[in-house]
């Protein structure tokens, strides 16, 4: 046990999951599996472990998704918030509290660090343009408007980002820019907001972070930074106008939110405030400067790698500029994890959800546990794929730790009804074996204190792969018939790696550890019992005999695979059936339709009108006027004498002041370019067209 010395104090935090969806496999592997294997790790050393989460409720994540199926918000966030959290909880991921941003406390926390960097003068007030919805009478976020990106022509980019090329956006970079809440085009209208100017904390950063952490980041998450901060900071807005979110706290600012990527982080402090309410605990130790330095808890953030910037750069600006909290000691970033050669996907179901694992696996969460660790994506992304868990499961746990274990316990049962023995002198294959016992714990713990955790379990399953070896190797089924005394031994021996094991075990495999230690008859020991050969006292009785694992059948893997083919194939009904096109009319629909051939005799702009030409159209019955959004197409002036096809009995619209009678028939590429339809040659104004 450390004496007071040596205890130290970690806050632990695990990004915030948006409530606007179930967790995946990908979720686990990215921030939460590293962060309850070190949480319950600094646990076992008996440092002071504060290790808090929580469901990020605000942001557009959570408004396009109530849009998108009808509901309100809050609805959509509590639904989330509970599945997530029992899914956390099944998973034995061990949040000393799983809170959320909806939460009172977090609205206020959050309000009084806006507050406090308000007075301080931290904030810079600007003026912009944005685009506004008249229609809704609201500006709208990045993610409200879509558009065509300039640089790839892909018609459905966003203000922030176009998916299909991945360059970086503004709003008002798209062409033809439309708000996904009207379906029209937003205008421009100037806003106030709050940046908070990120260039002022340029050198603080590089200092505090390049330099002063440059041996202890991980590598991805280093070079993230130092790109960002090459590329020079610049001030970023604090507020937002929405109506979902935290109200920004001043008299002028009514009607805005604070930006979600400011109130996110705080939620790891109103957690911590919530938690010490019901703990009768002091959240500041957790988070604020101490008077003596050496008081300072370890603040480390758990995250995957799209949250980097915000946790390295943004939220520690955000605590610096405040003043009375402690930094981030480091920010172990994991990338991506893949499924079956492909990104994990939520929008096309290329997932393994953990609601529905639990439903299939029940029983076996830290065999997902293990595969998950055996194959972070610590230093790049990684690949999970079903054959690959079934050969870890199977090979692994089963035959390797599994086997061990039922082995040692069958036989102490059946060879002395489950009493530890007293072992004789030692052999020199004894004392090897308990020799390299007692190097694991120090190898673990130094995998695990530097964030690689996929070799830490590897030593652990090295240890298991000692003792199943040992057994082999000293046969004790055979001895049994020729000496008993070594078969004691042999057996005690056996049972002191078994019982170090359960040690192991535990930051990793928690339910494993105490099923072992259940097994064992023993209370579960902390970290620094691990490596000794006296756990487990001579005369000791063991518990039952249970089995630890079973095997992964080939029909649950095929089963998996088929429900990620039949994801992958009704995607593949919804794309086609998009292009499929529109269902059957009757021939009497379609031969109601007038459609003849016609030629444009006269052609100008519509005033004021972007879009729009107002063509006379020569039908072969009479010259009449319709209004056609081609003007971005075609010049005016090139249109006269162009052959046409002409709807000529739509009913009659007005447009923009101008009666429209009829409709001139257009074919459209995939580029949105536009192409007249018309007879192949020349025929007389009003040829029927059937
Ligand atoms: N909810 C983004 C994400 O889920 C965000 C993390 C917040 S951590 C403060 O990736
Ligand atoms: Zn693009």
């Amino acid at each position: 046990m450390p004496n007071a010395q040596q205890k130290k104090r970690f806050t632990i935090t695990s990004a915030l999951p948006y409530a606007n969806g179930p967790l995946h496999i990908g979720h686990l592997a990215g921030a939460y599996i590293p962060a309850d294997i070190f949480a319950r790790f600094q646990r076992l050393k008996n440092h002071d472990v504060l290790h808090v989460c929580g469901s990020d409720e605000h942001g557009a994540a959570i408004t396009i998704k109530a849009k998108k199926e009808g509901k309100e918000p809050q609805e959509i966030v509590d639904q989330y918030h509970s599945q997530i959290m029992e899914s956390f909880q099944k998973f034995g991921i061990g949040f000393d509290i799983y809170h959320r941003t909806s939460a009172q406390i977090h609205h206020e926390l959050s309000q009084e660090f806006f507050l406090t960097l308000y007075n301080k003068g931290e904030f810079i007030e600007k003026e912009s343009e944005q685009f506004y919805d008249e229609k809704y009478k609201q500006f709208l976020a990045d993610r409200y408007i879509v558009g065509t990106c300039p640089n790839c022509h892909h018609d459905g980019a966003y203000g922030d980002q176009c998916e299909k090329c991945g360059t970086s956006l503004n709003p008002t970079d798209l062409i033809n820019p439309t708000s996904t809440l009207s379906g029209e085009k937003p205008v421009l209208k100037i806003t106030k907001h709050w940046y908070l100017p990120l260039d002022k904390y340029q050198t603080f950063l590089e200092e505090w972070l390049l330099k002063g952490k440059k041996d202890i980041l991980k590598s991805n998450v280093y070079g993230q930074c130092n790109s960002w901060l090459n590329s020079g900071l610049q001030a970023r807005s604090m507020t937002r106008d929405l109506d979902w979110g935290v109200d920004v706290p001043l008299k002028e600012a009514k009607g805005k939110k604070l930006y979600v990527w400011l109130d996110a982080p705080i939620g790891y402090i109103s957690a911590s405030k919530q938690w010490a309410l019901d703990n009768n605990k002091d959240w500041e130790k957790y988070w604020k400067i101490q008077n003596d330095p050496k008081n300072n808890a370890h603040l480390i953030h758990f995250i995957g790698k799209d949250n980097i910037v915000f946790h390295c750069i943004i939220f520690p600006a955000i605590l610096k500029a405040h003043g009375d909290y402690i930094l981030p000691e480091n920010i172990p970033a994991n990338e991506f994890l893949n499924l079956e050669g492909d990104k994990l996907s939520t929008s096309r179901n290329h997932a393994v959800w953990l609601h529905e694992y639990l439903e299939e696996f029940p029983g076996k969460e830290d065999e997902l546990r293990y595969v998950l660790t055996s194959i972070l994506p610590e230093t790049s992304d990684s690949e999970f794929t079903w054959k690959d868990f079934q050969a870890r499961v199977n090979n692994e746990l089963v035959a390797i730790f599994g086997n061990f274990i039922n082995r040692v316990m069958v036989l102490s049962h059946k060879y002395f009804d489950g009493v530890v023995c007293k072992g004789s002198a030692l052999t020199d294959s004894d004392k090897q074996v308990l020799n390299e016992l007692a190097s694991y714990p120090s190898k673990i713990e130094k995998a695990i204190n530097s964030y690689r955790f996929r070799e830490a379990l590897s030593y652990f399953m090295q240890a298991a792969r000692l003792g199943n070896k040992y057994l082999a190797d000293e046969e004790p089924w055979k001895l049994i018939k020729t000496d008993e005394e070594r078969v004691k031994t042999v057996l005690n021996i056996s049972l002191q790696i078994a019982s170090n094991l359960a040690i192991f075990a535990r930051p990793f495999l928690p339910f494993t550890a105490k099923k072992l230690f259940e097994m064992l008859n023993q209370a579960a020991k902390g970290w620094d019992q691990g490596g000794r050969g006296d756990l487990l006292p001579v005369g000791h009785q063991l518990g039952e005999t249970q089995l630890l694992f079973e095997k992964i059948t080939d029909e649950e893997v095929e089963f998996q695979l088929k429900k990620l083919a039949q994801a992958a194939a009704s995607n593949q009904q919804a794309n086609s059936e998009a292009l499929a096109g529109k269902p059957a009319v009757t021939f009497d629909t379609f031969s109601a339709m007038d459609i003849r051939s016609g030629e444009i005799v006269a052609a100008e702009k519509v005033a004021k009108t972007k879009k729009l030409l107002r063509l006379t159209v020569d039908t072969g019955l009479d010259r009449r006027t319709i209004v056609s959004g081609i003007a971005e197409h075609f010049k005016a002036e090139d249109l006269i004498g162009q052959q046409v096809s002409v709807l000529l009995n739509l009913e009659p619209r007005n447009i923009k002041g101008v009666e429209s009678q009829g409709m001139i028939l257009m074919a459209e590429d995939s580029q949105g370019k536009l192409f007249f339809v018309a007879p192949s040659e020349k025929v007389l104004p009003g040829s029927i067209i059937r």
